[in-house]
């Protein structure tokens, strides 16, 4: 079955034009699809089920998480369609179409708007922000125990440096010898990985209906007004800590350069970027926010940087299974340029807290 095929069994406006490869997540594979003769645009996905087995539970939670958010931008007076990520049933009105292994969905395709791989506007920032604070608010009281923990351990950084052991025991790529200072670098800091998972389970911090994957290419900018619109891949939103989305924002936005930067002169930490981010998620979850949690935005910053480079060495290490890539060293130079943005962090650790009760107090 061809991808036009595919689309077929989707509610669409019209006969399709074309459907092209669109945007550059790691995991699902997206289209851009075109009508013709008419102006609705759709994105199409073919979910990556090796990483999501349990697509069923997933799209369930999407389902659910985006039914509220409809009915509160509705009574916002906001653009259903423009503010939220809307499915598009099959023609047998389910959310996901599965054939043999795969699973595809369907989404309306938000117009006229741009993503980032790097930011150097604080007011955009500073607005994307804004739009993942409110997320997190407008979730507050949704039923955690609703949603399916579509992976297991996803943000639990104990259990990644446990898989991290593992991948250097096993060995799987023969390269662990090429890694050694990179692993030398995580062990070093093995004591400070465990802060985040420690006080949710002491309850120091709530637990809380998150995203989990709020790469700053996950939000989605108006592309005349530089507004941050609409939050996307929804595909890890379920119980976690407030920290670690606060956090890969940070990771994701406060770099200098990409994610991939082979040239590492280039990449830095912006100060003044985290600055504008402060300020507009402190204004955008309000009053839900805890003293706690205000006290450790910049660990969840350093911690989830740290657990990002850690899994994409941990890929390395195994294979590159997990991540797509582009070429042999991928994930490496993906690793590098993680562990460079947490030692940025780590040198300027206190500025980040004080700035982050700067800007609470300056609501
Ligand atoms: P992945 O999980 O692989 O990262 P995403 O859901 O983030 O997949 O989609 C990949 C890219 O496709 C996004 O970064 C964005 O550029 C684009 N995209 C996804 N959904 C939409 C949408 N509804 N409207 C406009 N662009 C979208
Ligand atoms: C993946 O899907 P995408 O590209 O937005 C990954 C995130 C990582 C990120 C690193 C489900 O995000 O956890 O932080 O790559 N998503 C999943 O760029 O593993
Ligand atoms: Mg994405």
């Amino acid at each position: 079955m061809n991808n036009y095929d595919i689309v077929k069994k989707f509610q669409i406006a019209g006969e399709t034009q074309s459907i092209v490869p669109y945007g550059e997540g790691h995991i699902n594979d997206t289209y851009l699809v075109t009508l013709k003769d008419c102006p609705t645009q759709y994105i199409l996905q073919k979910l990556n089920t090796k990483i999501f087995t349990n697509y069923k539970g997933l799209m369930d939670n999407i389902q659910k998480v985006t039914s509220v958010m409809h009915d509160i931008v509705r009574s916002q007076g906001g653009d259903v369609d423009r503010e939220c990520m809307r499915l598009i049933p099959t023609l047998d009105n389910k959310a996901y179409y599965a054939v043999g292994n795969d699973c595809w969905r369907m989404s309306l395709f938000v117009k006229d708007t741009v993503v980032y791989q790097v930011i150097d506007s604080p007011s955009v920032f500073e607005d994307a922000g804004k739009a993942f604070g409110k997320f997190i608010a407008r979730l507050d009281g949704f039923d955690a125990g609703s949603l399916c923990e579509v992976i297991p351990n996803f943000h639990n950084t104990v259990d990644r440096y446990e898989k991290f052991l593992r991948a250097i025991e096993d060995n799987k790529s023969n390269r662990a010898h090429l890694v050694q200072n990179e692993i030398k670098f995580v062990k070093e800091r093995a004591d400070k990985l465990s802060l985040i998972v420690d006080a949710l389970a002491n309850g120091q911090i709530p637990l809380r209906v998150t995203h989990n994957d709020t790469k700053i290419n996950n939000v989605l900018i108006d592309k005349n007004t530089g507004k941050a619109i609409c939050i996307i891949d929804l595909d890890t939103i379920m119980p976690g800590s407030l920290l670690y989305d606060f956090g890969d924002s940070i990771r994701s936005g406060c770099n200098t350069a990409l994610e991939d930067e082979k040239n590492l002169d280039i990449v830095d930490f912006n100060i003044n970027l985290y600055e504008a981010y402060c300020k507009g998620f402190l204004k955008g979850i309000g009053e839900k926010i805890t003293d706690k949690e205000l006290e450790m935005l910049h660990i969840g910053a350093i911690i989830i940087t740290l657990e990002c480079g850690i899994r994409f060495l941990t890929d390395y290490l195994d294979g590159d299974i997990y991540f797509k890539t582009d070429y042999d060293d991928h994930n490496l130079v993906r690793c590098h340029t993680q562990f460079k943005l947490v030692e940025k962090m780590e040198r300027q650790s206190d500025a980040m807290l004080e700035i982050a009760k700067k800007c609470k107090n300056n609501i």
